[in-house]
């Protein structure tokens, strides 16, 4: 018969307490941040909505008008050429990306907004500098008014928090590096 093997007794050595890890985050204060913020003409109506929230926001937030800028460009599509280039500038602690893609009736919505999106995140990710998304894709108008201060709020807003938010946390991870 074999014999019932005994597992040696385990040792148990009292833990130190775990350290709690290190959170770095950003922070909601604009104060000194310099924003850059490119909004499309095309669908204006819903564009110039957008931008009054962002600004309002920025406003809020501490950031002076004068550490502001706009620029407008005719649809979408030309949204990531000057996003890149105000983020290559090193002028701006982020650049705020506004407009409104509405489906049509052919296929040349997915090609706009796709180019948009990934040529936003593209000028963000080559530059280090964060380029905010705030394009609306939607279906309908209804839609993009409902997103630009109606009943789901305002994408302009909430970028620009966003804004803020990435500046002060690569600035604090800038901090740290050094
Ligand atoms: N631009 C937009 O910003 N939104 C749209 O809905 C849109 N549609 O539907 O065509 C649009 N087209 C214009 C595009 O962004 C360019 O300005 C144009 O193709 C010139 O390059």
């Amino acid at each position: 018969m074999r014999s019932a093997r005994r597992s040696a007794p385990v040792r148990r050595t009292p833990r130190k307490p775990e350290a709690s890890p290190k959170v770095i985050e950003g922070s909601l204060d604009g104060t000194g941040l310099k924003i850059a913020i490119v909004v499309s003409r095309f669908n204006e109506f819903i564009g110039s909505r957008l931008l009054s929230g962002a600004l309002r926001v920025l406003e809020r937030r501490g950031v002076r008008a004068h550490d502001t800028v706009v620029i407008k460009v005719p649809g979408a599509f030309e949204i990531p050429l000057v996003a890149k280039r105000l983020a290559d500038s090193g002028r701006h602690d982020a650049v705020v990306c506004l407009g409104a893609v509405v489906r049509g009736e052919t296929p040349h919505f997915e090609w706009i907004a796709g180019e948009a999106s990934s040529g936003i995140a593209r000028a963000s990710f080559d530059t280090g500098v964060p380029v905010l998304f705030g394009v609306l894709t939607v279906n309908t108008l209804d839609q993009a008014l409902d997103r630009s201060g109606g009943k789901h709020g305002n994408k302009g807003a909430e970028v620009a928090e966003g804004a803020i938010e990435m500046a002060t946390l690569v600035r604090a991870l800038a901090a740290k590096a050094r």
